[in-house]
């Protein structure tokens, strides 16, 4: 406990603290009817029939696209073959943490059931599959001097084997949140700048080494995610806050920004390994990082202010990661709001991530507006959005987007052609991997099963967002990959199973059974009219 903590200002801070967190969800909550205006976009498709004809085969003959996962979520067989607990074992075991109580400890079962997996794959048409490893399945200790577990890396190795026979390119994802619960024991896991890059090029190494076929590696996913909802609001394992009522450890003012700097330190470790060691021999293989980021658009258009803050918006989730590995530094935005506490990087470590990237992993969801903060309002020290708020509806009313079931998400496809072209311009034209795009649908957790396979939201949510892409593609962006988020449904995080992703409902009660649902069908016929033939 900080000494203050039971002063009246540490509680007042708090107050705000914890309003400011739900603040998104009252937004949702004051308007049940989204508004539709020209300027919001709906789930339908934003094209019109002559720009659709324009799409039409914009995207490279060898694109990629298919479906992706990640192991905590899909995987089960939490203690099968020796695996032990991750920091998301250890947070899905608190009470209150997880909405209906659940973890991933069964989840799909896709540790037993990785061959319907590959048949559902081959049976909706997929050229690619992304999955994540588990690094306590391989490495159930995690460190560097800790033994591999054999039986754990072999069942990615029959993985990786059965996808190629399949005729399915596997897209492997390095760290996907679940770190090893020993190394967060060990040395506090991602906040040791030391340890835990050290430990991550190992594991990362061991990889590499065992699955020689894999041509595309992701070294992390969201490290946003890992860094702000682990380390500041605490939803997200391991759960740290400067919130004393979610946990007693946890400095939500500097936290976050070590563990963002750890990250990538041990992502430009990783692809210097790659490099050195496996790049030459690989035919080709490429590796990178996948950053989450929403688009954003002024609340009011007229106001410089607001359109100044959707910038510093960008750059406190995108950028913060994207600019060090592109320039090599972090963005002026933040270090003037951050100061010291936003990391330096030393000659050595600015070395090790700039120019880290072969591609761009590219996780794209939602849109939202951006209200700015009067300039000479200090932010408080736990803000990591740029002093500005986010907002589902403009100065005028318009909405951004239908709800859907999570609080977060409201589709807007023009928002993802944007977006894609935002960071063609900043980080001059980079080669694209979408590696995650989805949708949950609202109420859909309580649909019998004949009408939950009647997805067409989600259908329209596809087909508006692909188009959106491909868009953005026949104006300039170099994407050459999609990865539809998710292969099934799946443990939805701190959301549990309530929440569905997936392009197939899983029937949980009934040993786990997979049916795919009408959107599982429907991008094959979408990217066959926009891939051009080879
Ligand atoms: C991504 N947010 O996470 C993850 O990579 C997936 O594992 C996850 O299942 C998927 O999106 C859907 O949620 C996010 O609150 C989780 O803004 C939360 C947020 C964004 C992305």
């Amino acid at each position: 406990m900080p000494p203050c903590a039971d002063s009246p200002v540490f509680g007042l801070l708090i107050n705000v603290f914890r309003r400011f967190y739900t603040s998104i969800e009252c937004v949702i909550s004051r308007h049940t009817a989204p508004i539709r205006t020209p300027a919001a976009a709906s789930t339908s498709t934003t094209t019109t029939a002559s720009s659709s004809a324009r799409l039409t085969m914009s995207l490279p003959s060898d694109f990629l696209w298919g479906f992706a996962t990640a192991s905590y979520q899909i995987e089960g067989g939490a203690e099968q073959d020796g695996r032990a607990p991750s920091i998301w074992d250890t947070f899905c075991a608190i009470p209150g943490k997880i909405a209906d109580g659940s973890s991933g400890i069964v989840a799909c079962d896709s540790y037993n059931r990785y061959r319907d997996d590959i048949e559902l794959l081959k049976k909706i048409g997929a050229k690619a599959y992304r999955f994540s490893v588990s690094w306590s399945r391989v490495i159930p200790l995690g460190g560097r001097n800790d033994p591999v577990n054999p039986a754990g890396l072999q069942y990615y190795v029959t993985l990786v084997d059965a996808l190629l026979d399949a005729g399915i390119t596997p897209l492997v994802t390095v760290f996907h949140w679940d770190l090893p619960d020993a190394l967060d024991k060990r040395y506090g896991g991602l906040l040791n700048r030391t340890e835990f890059p050290l430990d991550f090029e190992h594991y990362a190494r061991t990889l590499y080494k065992a699955l020689p076929k894999v041509k595309h590696w992701i070294t992390f996913n969201e490290p946003w995610c890992s860094s702000i909802l682990g380390y500041s609001t605490g939803f997200f394992a391991p759960g740290r806050t400067s919130d004393r009522s979610k946990s007693a450890e946890g400095d939500s003012s500097r936290e976050p920004w070590t563990v963002g700097h750890n990250l990538l330190l041990a992502h430009g470790r990783a692809v210097k390994v790659y490099r050195d060691e496996f790049k030459a021999q690989s035919d080709g293989g490429e590796i990178g990082i996948t950053l989450n980021g929403d688009m954003c658009y002024p609340w009011d258009p007229a106001d410089p202010a607001d359109v100044a803050a959707v910038e510093r918006k960008l750059e406190f989730s995108i950028s913060w990661f994207a600019d060090p590995i592109y320039f090599g530094k972090y963005p002026d935005s933040m270090r003037q709001q951050l100061g010291d506490r936003l990391p330096e990087f030393t000659d050595d470590e600015r070395a090790l991530v700039q120019g880290s990237n072969d591609f761009y992993g590219m996780n794209h969801y939602t849109a939202n507006y951006i209200r700015s903060r009067p300039a000479d309002a200090q932010p408080p020290d736990w803000d990591f959005m740029g002093n500005l708020e986010t907002r589902f509806e403009d100065k005028a009313g318009n909405s951004i987007g239908e709800e859907t079931q999570s609080f977060w998400l409201r589709p807007n496809p023009n928002g993802f052609r944007d977006l894609i072209l935002w960071l063609t311009k900043r980080y001059n034209t980079p080669k694209i991997f979408v590696t995650e795009n989805g949708t949950s649908v609202k109420g859909e957790n309580d649909l019998p099963l004949e009408k939950v396979t009647e997805d067409d939201f989600r259908v329209r949510y596809f087909d508006g967002y692909v188009k959106a892409m491909a868009e953005a593609v026949s104006q300039g962006a170099d994407v050459r990959g999609y990865m539809a988020w998710s292969l099934m449904d799946n443990f939805e995080w701190a959301e549990g199973y309530e929440t569905r992703f997936g392009v197939t409902y899983v029937d949980y009660e009934h040993g786990q059974v997979r049916h795919p649902k009408k959107s599982a069908y429907s991008l094959k016929p979408l990217f066959e009219s926009l891939i051009a033939k080879a």
